[in-house]
């Protein structure tokens, strides 16, 4: 195994393509490590991209904030731009693991790692966040949506991988929330959870939303559905019903030990419920 620190994206995606073997990406290490560890995988190639320039940079774009892909979870909570902007967003990344996890866990590698349940990647969905790839034919940007293609599988071609990941300026009146079920307190994998982000009017009516849930479904899910529920209305008991329905409907779980394929559908709904309550004070409404 080979270990390779190189200090641009260019040479990154250079070694990326060029090795034939299994490469993996050294960011704050939380799942490769542990997987190393326990022999689920041996890469022929592990490239760290903490040295690379402007990855662990936060800086502020279009009214938007770009957060380098070796942001940790803890440097991203300490911000009080992207937290003040997005504080949905920021929430699920700091549910992940403990103090030691968030000193180290990156947005980038949450996503890449691939997990139906991982905790930051429904924020950033329903953020409409995008990701900037670097690759061997250079850079390109694509939504997070896009990105997730199944346990342990997402749409980056040989070479590539996320340098940054940026998130938009919204309009006033407008807020976020996630809220994940687990049957512990903390240090455990959500079962169910969801994310919402709105947009108001003046009187409080949504204009715009998004919701989106994981862990009920082999990726991530942008529900249109629920979010068309909300349009146009303010979250009275008849709207989020509806909402709650349409975020069971759009449920796909597995079954396990941890939650059955009833209650995951049923939790999913409340979740967006209640996260859809929080988004909306957020944001500036009252309920
Ligand atoms: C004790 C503990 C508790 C945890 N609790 C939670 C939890 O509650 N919720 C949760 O969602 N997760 C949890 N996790 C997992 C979480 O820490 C990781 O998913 C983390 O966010 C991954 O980021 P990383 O920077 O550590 O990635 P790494 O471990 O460095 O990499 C993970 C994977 O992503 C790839 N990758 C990394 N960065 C990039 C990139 N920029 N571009 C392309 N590919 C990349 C790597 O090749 C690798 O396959 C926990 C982990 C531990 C050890």
């Amino acid at each position: 195994m080979r270990y390779a620190k190189p200090e641009t994206a260019a040479e990154a995606a250079g070694l990326l393509a060029a090795e034939p073997g299994v490469t993996r990406i050294l960011a704050g290490g939380t799942d490769v490590m542990v997987q190393l560890k326990a022999g689920m995988v041996e890469p022929d190639l592990i490239v760290d991209i903490k040295h690379i320039k402007g990855l662990r940079d936060i800086t502020p774009e279009a009214g938007g904030f770009r957060i380098g892909a070796a942001v940790s979870g803890a440097e991203l909570g300490e911000h009080a731009g992207v937290r003040a902007l997005w504080p949905g967003v920021v929430e699920g990344f700091e549910l992940i693991g403990s103090t030691q996890v968030q000193g180290r866990a990156t947005m980038a590698g949450n996503l890449c790692n691939g997990s139906p349940a991982a905790d930051a990647v429904p924020g950033l969905v329903a953020a409409e966040a995008m990701a900037r790839i670097a690759g061997p034919g250079g850079s390109r940007d694509c939504p997070v949506a896009d990105l997730p293609q199944g346990p342990g599988r997402v749409a980056l071609g040989k070479g590539e991988f996320i340098t940054s990941i940026f998130l938009p300026a919204r309009p006033e009146w407008s807020g976020d929330a996630y809220l994940r079920f687990i049957p512990r307190t903390e240090m455990d994998i959500a079962v169910a959870s969801a994310a919402v982000s709105l947009t108001l009017d003046a009187e409080g009516r949504v204009t715009a939303a998004r919701v989106a849930l994981g862990a009920v479904a082999p990726t991530v899910l942008l529900v249109g559905a629920a979010a068309d529920c909300l349009i146009g209305r303010t979250p009275d008991a008849e709207t989020l019903a509806a909402l709650a329905a349409a975020c069971s409907a759009a449920c796909n779980p597995i079954d396990d030990k941890r939650g059955t394929i009833a209650f995951r559908t049923e939790v999913a709904g409340v979740l967006a419920r209640r996260a859809t309550l929080i988004a909306y004070e957020r944001a500036g409404g009252r309920t």
